[in-house]
């Protein structure tokens, strides 16, 4: 089975790839330039723009709206992560949340001529003390998952200082397993 994926963010794209295809499913890169909607859900940013999107590429597609939320600050990056991540980068988040507890959430969004369906995963863990580890994108390098005895070096490095624990237990990978099984099953 063949998808799109509408996506400027190569991170994404090659954390997908990998996950899907083990669903038997194959996405294609479309890199168009989607005008988000400003809402403070995910799920509904990420709606809007696979219905732009399946408008203007006309084939059977997904979106995937994430971000940041950091319960102390009311959710704060949330749903505008993209945009603090270019304005503050992760020396500014670390300035107003170091140690405090942080959630990773990711919304896919599906949408063909006959369907438009959510898919949404999460991840808990906290904000280190200072920036580690260089893999990844984003806000990896700020933040360290919650402890699970499967995963070793969770509870305690960062997503970017260990991509395979971020391969078996990111947001990303939650959404895009549930996501996986709905096109197993179509
Ligand atoms: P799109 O073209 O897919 O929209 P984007 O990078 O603009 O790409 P979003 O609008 O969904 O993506 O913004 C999410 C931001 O949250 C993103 O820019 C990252 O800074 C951050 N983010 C999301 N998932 C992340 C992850 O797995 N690791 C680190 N940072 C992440």
């Amino acid at each position: 089975m063949q998808v799109s994926f509408v996506t400027g963010n190569s991170g994404k794209f090659a954390e997908a790839e990998k996950i899907l295809k083990h669903f038997g499913v194959n996405i294609l890169h479309r890199d168009l330039s989607i005008d988000e909607i400003r809402s403070d859900s995910i799920e509904e940013v990420a709606s809007a723009s696979a219905r732009f999107a399946h408008a203007e590429l006309k084939e059977p597609l997904f979106v995937e709206d994430s971000g940041l939320f950091i319960p102390s600050l009311n959710g704060f990056p949330g749903a505008y992560s993209a945009w603090v991540f270019r304005k503050l980068g992760n020396e500014g988040i670390l300035e107003l949340a170091a140690g405090k507890e942080a959630e990773f959430r990711a919304c896919i969004a599906y949408t063909d001529v006959s369907v438009a369906e959510t898919f949404t995963g999460l991840v808990k863990g906290k904000v280190p003390e200072e920036i580690r580890g260089t893999g990844g994108f984003g806000y990896d390098p700020i933040f360290i998952p919650e402890k699970t005895p499967e995963v070793r070096h969770s509870g305690e490095k960062t997503f970017a200082e260990a991509p395979e624990m971020k391969e078996a237990l990111s947001h990303r990978k939650r959404a895009l397993e549930k996501f996986g099984k709905y096109l197993e099953k179509r």
